[in-house]
């Protein structure tokens, strides 16, 4: 492990993340975004690398920013938080929606604010049960960020998105499992285990077609059923002319496990 408020390690062609805060429930800092996009940049860079897992230290996920860096005397002038949304937080967001590999989110404990709208960001979501999400914004007089207002709508639905990020209530992992905001609840022990598991099952997967999916789902909003189909043509397209798909393809038919490269 390298770092110090962002931990990195690699195995198996997974690169696990951990904020590493504990003592303020891995807030973000500036500096602790600049480590985490370093890492991201470095992940980017090397194809070995062909899942992510993103996970907290200590007792929480992540509290959001640290509102210690926003601490503001009578007549001070405000801070610009669009500027730092637009510096720190919306290309934090872009980059994990973005990875063309997919990117799973250990959810160890509390994630809130903006900490909770980066584990939603995330392509697979694990928490443990004693986790809660919490959308802590308009406790402090802010709006949902970080794409809470894009994500909740769309895994919760309406009713559910709107409630949550107007009485900023805590949602415990199971709930959040049965309203489909995360994929899944597990034991707080069994948590780190079972995220390792998926990510390095997803790092032995046909990287590029993940890529693509990732890449379909993300258009399907916007789209209408015509313009997915299209989408869909090209993007299979391309998937079938990856060497994954022959080494699938000749995998089921000589009846064994595939062997995907990633490529
Ligand atoms: O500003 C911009 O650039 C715009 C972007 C904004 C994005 C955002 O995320 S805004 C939302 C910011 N986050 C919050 O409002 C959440 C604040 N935290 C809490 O409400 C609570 O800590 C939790 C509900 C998350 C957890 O509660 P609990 O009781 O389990 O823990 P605690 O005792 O409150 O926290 C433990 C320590 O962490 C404590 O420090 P202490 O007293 O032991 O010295 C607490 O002050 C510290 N801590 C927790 N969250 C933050 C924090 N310190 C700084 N910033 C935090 N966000």
């Amino acid at each position: 492990m390298s770092g110090s408020l962002v931990l990195f390690a690699s195995a198996d062609g997974v690169a696990e993340l951990t904020l590493n805060r504990p003592e303020r429930l891995n807030a973000f800092t500036e500096a602790m975004h600049r480590e985490l996009a370093a890492h991201l940049d470095r992940i980017e860079a090397d194809p070995s690398l062909r899942a992510v897992l993103l996970t907290g230290a200590g007792r929480g996920f992540c509290a959001g920013q640290d509102l210690s860096e926003r601490v503001m005397g009578e007549g001070d002038v405000p801070p610009d938080l669009g500027d730092t949304l637009e510096r720190l937080y919306n290309p934090l967001v872009r980059r994990i929606r973005g990875l063309n590999r997919p990117v799973v989110c250990a959810v160890n404990g509390v994630a809130a604010g903006a900490g909770a709208n980066l584990a939603l960001a995330c392509d697979i979501v694990l928490a443990a049960r004693s986790a809660v999400f919490i959308q802590a914004f308009c406790r402090i007089g802010l709006i949902p960020d970080s794409g809470g207002t894009w994500f909740l709508p769309r895994l919760v639905g309406e009713a559910r998105a709107r409630a949550l990020a107007l009485l900023g209530e805590s949602v415990p992992a199971e709930q959040a499992e049965a309203w489909g905001l995360i994929w899944k609840a597990v034991d707080d022990d069994r948590l780190l285990e079972e995220a390792r598991s998926l990510a390095r099952s997803l790092a032995a997967g046909p990287t590029r077609a993940l890529s693509l999916i990732k890449q379909a789902l993300a258009s399907s909003w916007d789209n209408s059923l015509d313009a997915q189909l299209d989408l869909e043509r090209d993007l299979q397209r391309e998937a079938g002319r990856t060497a994954d798909y022959r080494e699938g393809v000749r995998a089921f038919l000589q009846k064994r496990p595939p062997r995907f490269e990633g490529r």
